[in-house]
């Protein structure tokens, strides 16, 4: 049995450092990672307003959760939107449940997007859920309790720096080409960005929510901050500060801003290499975040699995999204692979949850010079298609993408391996080694036990 070592990596994923964190210890940022740093899974949940209208707009299908601004909508058209919301086909336990099955440990919802509508009882802020839609009933509230019952954590995603409902939120920067002024931002109802103020819009809406957030549902795993955009290091500092002292335990993503936050979030993409601050790679299951009924386009369950197991070889999270239609129902798309990423962790959980990152590097891919990258002109990584590696105290898991004909060699071992054995193998029947100094080489069966990957287990010693 290989042992988990998370605890020891732990003060290597210390958090991104800043003067607001500069007083934690690295024990109490690594305390509050742990959880995160073995959960290695999790369900992103796109939800809201806009996801009534299913991608479509006055005739055109590739709208989602930004439909306000793609869809250039007033406030007051959008607030009819809302006022039809009445997802009562919304189970929280069937949710929580799709989201265990499928090996995931977290659960972050949507619980105010861009538009500004929030999806929770928001006392201090009208414009939500159970003010202007007939629903009345609190998705947080009951999310966050199936979330307690199947022992996930439930997490919350905050727009912070993009709210096209309040009238004081700027976006995009003078000089840059890409994000102009004005680029993100709700010019329908409020086209003059030079009259925004974002510090009235910090005092007014985001400091109580947040507060909300923290005070009515009991702990929140991770505060998901999306966007910050025009916020300034102090508010970052201060919006941090306010959650620490609410609930030091909830975990906060770089994306409060100003190089706060306690991991890094790349966004639909997996990073090329390993690192030992945490991270999570957030994706889509198919092309869109929210909701879209005409978007058919499905990564593979083989991709999808493919992707988790490269990302914890790598020492990050991978956080998997899901976009339920109006009426509060995950589309069965999603919920099939979700269901056969699950019966693989069932079998083969061990590897991933809990595990460390590779002790090799090569098997992850190599930068191709004469792929140049489209947009940056620099060589093209492209990764390896044949076999990743995570590691526990006692060991190592080789995942096999690719089933080698009669034996898997391998390089570069420190140790000596002392048993090897797939570990679908229920009997764990001992696998032929030979071991010359660093060099592996493990005789295996002809049939790969899993089509994916299968995970070659190699019990090592001094
Ligand atoms: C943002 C949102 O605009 C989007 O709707 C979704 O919620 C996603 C998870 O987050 O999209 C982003 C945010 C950051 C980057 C790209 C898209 N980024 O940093 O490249």
């Amino acid at each position: 049995m290989i042992k988990s070592i998370v605890s020891g990596g732990l003060v290597l994923a210390a958090a991104l450092t800043c003067a607001t964190q500069a007083a934690e210890t690295p024990e109490q940022s690594g305390a509050r990672m742990a959880w995160f740093n073995s959960a290695k899974f999790g369900l992103f949940i796109h939800w809201g307003v806009y996801s009534q209208a299913g991608g479509e707009w006055k005739g055109t299908t590739n709208h989602a959760e930004w439909l306000q601004l793609t869809a250039k909508i007033p406030i007051a058209e959008y607030t009819e939107l809302a006022k039809q919301f009445n997802p009562v086909k919304f189970n929280a336990d069937e949710w929580a449940q799709i989201a265990s099955d499928a090996g995931m440990k977290y659960l972050v919802l949507t619980s105010k997007h861009h538009d500004g509508f929030a999806m929770f009882d928001s006392p201090s802020n009208p414009y939500n859920i159970m003010k202007v839609t007939p629903f009345g009933r609190d998705p947080v509230k009951e999310l966050a309790a199936a979330c307690a019952k199947h022992g996930l954590k439930f997490c919350v995603y905050y727009s912070l720096g993009r709210d096209w409902h309040d009238p004081d939120v700027p976006t995009g920067s003078p000089g840059n080409a890409r994000f102009p002024p004005g680029s993100r931002s709700n010019l329908v109802d409020y086209p003059d960005e030079s009259r925004k103020d974002f510090a009235k819009y910090f005092e007014r809406k985001v400091k109580p929510q947040v507060r909300e957030l923290l005070t009515q549902y009991g702990p929140i795993g991770i505060l998901w901050f999306d966007t910050p955009e025009k916020i300034t290091k102090a508010q970052s500092a201060e919006l941090l500060a306010l959650i620490r002292g609410l609930q030091p335990d909830c975990i906060v993503n770089a994306r409060i801003g100003n190089k706060l936050g306690d991991y890094g979030t790349p966004e639909q993409e997996i990073p090329s290499g390993k690192s030992t601050q945490a991270w999570e790679t957030c994706m889509t299951l198919n092309g869109h975040w929210g909701y879209n009924s005409h978007d058919a386009n499905w990564k593979t369950t083989a991709t999808l699995l493919r992707n988790l197991i490269d990302i914890v070889s790598k020492g990050g999270n991978y956080l998997l999204n899901v976009g339920p239609t109006g009426a509060g129902v995950i589309p069965p798309e999603s919920v099939e692979r979700l269901r056969e990423i699950g019966a693989w962790l069932k079998i083969n959980g061990e590897s991933l949850y809990g595990a460390g990152m590779t002790p090799f590097g090569p098997e992850l891919g190599k930068f191709d010079a004469a792929k140049k990258n489209k947009k940056t002109g620099k060589p093209e990584f492209v990764p390896g298609e044949e076999w990743r590696c995570t590691t526990k105290a006692g060991g190592l898991y080789i995942h096999l993408f690719k089933w080698p004909a009669g034996r898997f060699d391998v390089s570069g071992v420190k140790g000596t391996v002392k048993k090897a054995y797939l570990l679908a193998d229920p009997d764990r029947t001992a696998l032929k080694v030979k071991q010359t100094g660093a060099e592996v080489s493990v005789e295996l069966p002809a049939k790969a036990p899993d089509a994916i990957a299968s995970v070659l287990c190699l019990e090592c010693g001094d």
